[in-house]
């Protein structure tokens, strides 16, 4: 049996990402006065604010020196954790409250492994605080997802070994840092998260006594 689990935030815990792109597209509109394509939301998930910032103006084929980029990243940080006031207990995704409590009364331990640096934060309006062990520093590690850093950085702050772990996610670079962590993957999500070891279609289908029986049955 696994001892810990290993979360991501954003699609897993909560639906941040509506938070962080309408965030982006404000700040774009009022600098550069464009309009962001939906599909630029994908590419900007389970990413670093900095890389997003990056997918983005890349997008939009515009440079700008490093005061202005770190000056508009700071700008978005700030409308977004603005936005983030209205985060209740109500926004947390469906079945995840149930999962959690499941873990616990299991004896599994709980990290947090996000990309966001407003992580404490988002768990606290959650009401989420209490229920995790340990969350990982994103500023402390070398590299973002799919680098399995962020996630070897949560099994530590557990006391555990990665291959004691199940990590949960709902983004490719995030499936695939968790494999390459060692820990188990757990997805949610749909086809182009096959890479992951067990899959479920959404975060209201996650059953702990699944994930315990394949678990149980690793070489
Ligand atoms: P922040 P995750 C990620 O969260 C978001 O998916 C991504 O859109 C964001 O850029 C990143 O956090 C950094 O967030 O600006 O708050 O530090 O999916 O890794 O939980
Ligand atoms: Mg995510």
């Amino acid at each position: 049996m696994f001892k810990g689990a290993l979360f991501d935030l954003d699609g897993v815990i909560a639906d941040t990402a509506v938070f962080h792109f309408a965030a982006w597209r404000n700040l774009i509109k009022k600098y550069f006065n464009a309009d962001l394509p939906d599909e630029l939301e994908e590419k900007t998930k389970g990413v670093s604010r900095e890389d997003s910032l990056r997918v983005i103006l890349d997008y939009l084929q515009i440079s700008v020196p490093a005061d202005a980029f770190a000056r508009l990243a700071e700008e978005k940080n700030e409308a977004y954790v603005a936005a983030l006031e209205v985060l209740t207990p109500d926004y947390i995704l469906p079945g995840i409250a149930d999962f959690i409590q499941t873990l616990q009364e299991n004896g599994v331990k709980l990290a947090l492994a996000s990309a966001s640096k407003n992580g404490p934060l988002i768990l606290e309006k959650l009401g989420l605080s209490e229920a995790f062990d340990a969350i990982a520093d994103p500023a402390n590690v070398a590299n973002g997802k799919p680098a399995p850093d962020i996630f070897l950085a949560a099994a530590q702050g557990l006391g555990l070994a990665p291959a004691d772990c199940i990590g949960v996610e709902d983004a490719v670079a995030g499936v695939t840092a968790i494999n390459a962590s060692g820990a188990y993957s757990v997805a949610v999500g749909g086809d182009e998260l096959n890479h992951a070891k067990l899959r479920f279609k959404s975060t209201a289908d996650l059953d702990f006594t699944k994930i315990k029986t394949a678990f149980g049955k690793i070489d």
